[in-house]
C-alpha cells in the first residue's frame, strides 16, 4: 500500500466530504480515504498496482470537485 495526498477543491460542507470519501473508497485498490474540508485535500491509502493517482483525481473530478495536479 502507498499513501498520497491529493488536492480536493470546491468542498463546502460535511456532505461534500462524505461524497468525496465515498467515491474514493468505492474505487478498486483504495483501502482508505481521509478527506479534509479545512485542508481541501484527501489522503488516500491505495495499491498503486490497482489504481493510479490520476484515477483518484479523475474520480474526484467526476464527483463535481476540482483536483488539480499537485
Ligand atoms: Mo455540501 Mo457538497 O452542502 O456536493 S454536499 S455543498
Amino acid at each position: 500500500m502507498s499513501e498520497v495526498t491529493i488536492k480536493v477543491e470546491g468542498m463546502s460542507c460535511g456532505g461534500c466530504v462524505n461524497n468525496v470519501t465515498g467515491v474514493l473508497k468505492a474505487l478498486a485498490g483504495v483501502d482508505d480515504a481521509q478527506v479534509s474540508l479545512e485542508n481541501a485535500s484527501a489522503t488516500v491509502r491505495y495499491d498503486p498496482a490497482r489504481v493510479s493517482i490520476e484515477a483518484l483525481r479523475a474520480a474526484v473530478e467526476n464527483a463535481g470537485f476540482d483536483s488539480p495536479a499537485s
